[in-house]
């Protein structure tokens, strides 16, 4: 088979196709001599149309179509599920403070305290005894023994109050504090019988005027007591007054005969403190 395929070499192309041409188609094999000697192989008749084959494997898919024109917009799709909680938000403003709470339970005893040294106290306590007692004794002696506590201060008084007639000159501002600071209020004239009794004061004391305790500083022309309390229907206003004179009168003085008259405040005169006797 060696040799033979060298021979196939040398003769040629068109040789070696027509030879192998008749291998192919079934004719018998040639011995070494046949090969070597010299002949010329020719094509022969077509034959007969073989059978048609079987279905060939699928071609290889085709290329890439362009692109289609744009449909029409679809049904809206179900709607999705609950999506995944989002991220925590900022910190809130501050809340506004809430209602107290219930009172809580008692705290646990304390420790026992030092034994006090108790006779020094008794001694004190029984010193002040002592004194209360004293005191009360001569109050008695005062009150009993003399005709009236007015008498001994100089004071005036009615049933539940007693005036004090303070012969220092003060502004109405000041004169209401002197009160105030002798446990008193500025004298306020509220009836007939405690005018007539002030009236009376300023009169055996030599007096022409002094301050009591009605002023309209905080509103023109609506007077009021200087307890604040405004002035009912009982009044001892001066024929013309008041007058506010000079636009720069918010404060009452009482002359000798019971009458009263607005006044400048900034002037100063005696005045009369009233005490409550439940306070004396
Ligand atoms: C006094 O200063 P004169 O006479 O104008 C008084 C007034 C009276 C007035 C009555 C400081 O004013 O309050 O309304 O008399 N002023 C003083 O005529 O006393
Ligand atoms: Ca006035
Ligand atoms: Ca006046």
């Amino acid at each position: 088979m060696l040799i033979m395929k060298r021979h196939l070499a040398f003769l040629g192309p068109l040789i070696g196709l027509a030879f192998l041409s008749l291998l192919r188609s079934g004719y018998p094999q040639q011995t070494a001599e046949e090969a070597c000697s010299v002949q010329i192989l020719v094509p022969g008749l077509k034959g007969d149309a073989g059978e048609k084959g079987e279905k060939g494997a699928p071609g290889r898919p085709g290329r890439v179509g362009p692109t289609g024109e744009k449909g029409d917009v679809g049904d809206k799709g179900q709607k999705g599920s609950v999506g995944r909680h989002g991220k925590i938000g900022p910190i809130g403003s501050k809340g506004e403070k809430g209602d107290s709470g219930d009172i809580g339970p008692p705290g646990p005893n304390g420790e026992p305290g030092i034994p006090c040294e108790c006779s020094q106290l008794r001694k004190a306590i029984g010193e002040m005894d002592n004194q209360v007692t004293q005191l009360t004794t001569e109050l008695k002696f005062i009150k009993n023994a003399l005709p009236s506590p007015a008498a001994v201060a100089g004071v005036r008084e009615t049933d539940n109050k007693i005036y004090l007639l303070v012969k220092e000159e003060k502004r109405y501002v000041d004169a209401q504090l002197s009160c105030h600071t002798r446990g008193g209020i500025l004298s306020m004239p509220k009836d007939e019988t405690s005018n007539s009794l002030i009236a009376s004061y300023i009169t055996q004391a030599g007096l022409t005027r002094v301050f009591i305790g009605i002023n309209d500083l905080e509103k023109e022309g609506s007077f009021v007591y200087s307890d604040r309390s405004p002035m009912q229907t009982f009044n001892k206003w001066r024929n013309g007054e008041p007058n506010n004179a000079y636009d720069d009168e918010d404060c009452v003085e009482m002359v000798a005969s019971g009458g009263w008259n607005d006044v400048a405040c900034h002037i100063t005169m005696y005045f009369i403190c009233e005490f409550d006797k439940e306070n004396v």
